[in-house]
């Protein structure tokens, strides 16, 4: 089954989001497989956003993650990282679709209250870097599957 790395970020702890972003991976039907309330070193968030580091946002985009807690996850389901990727909705919040997450509490593309995986390697490779193998917890859903 697929898996993907999701993260609350400081401006979704700080507005006290992290209730309702996880109810709506967990109403979708997606499961929780891990999760770590934790402050990112510079460093790990250097290489969390590695792919970003030529960009002219790169030095804001660490001082914000790493300015305050997040809320990390790995999360698993059918198709759940292209899924999860559309309820997070566009990176800029004015382009994100109501009733996505960007979309209804974003309003700049600096502060977009959580980050998901654009791809398989990238969930490999995130849920590796935040993650140890004993802290993903494998179970049986015990309630009957309806989605
Ligand atoms: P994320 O990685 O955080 O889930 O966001 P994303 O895939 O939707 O967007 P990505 O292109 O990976 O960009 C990473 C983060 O960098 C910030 N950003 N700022 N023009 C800008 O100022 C700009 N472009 C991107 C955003 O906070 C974005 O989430
Ligand atoms: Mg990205």
């Amino acid at each position: 089954m697929e898996r993907t790395y999701l993260m609350i970020k400081p401006d979704g702890v700080q507005r006290g989001l992290i209730g309702d972003i996880i109810s709506r991976f967990e109403a979708k039907g997606f499961t929780l497989v891990a999760g770590k309330f934790t402050q990112l070193s510079r460093e790990l968030a250097e290489t969390h956003y590695g792919e970003h580091k030529e960009r002219p946002f790169f030095g804001n985009l660490v001082d914000f993650i790493t300015s305050g807690p997040v809320f990390a996850m790995v999360w698993e389901g059918e198709n759940v990282i292209k899924s999860s990727r559309t309820l997070v909705g566009a990176t800029n919040p004015i382009e994100a679709a109501p009733g996505t997450i960007r979309g209804d509490y974003g309003v700049h593309v600096g502060m977009n209250l959580i980050h998901g995986s654009d791809s398989s390697e990238s969930a490999s490779r995130e849920i590796d870097l935040f993650f140890s193998s004993e802290e993903l917890v494998t179970y049986e859903k015990t309630l009957k599957q309806w989605i």
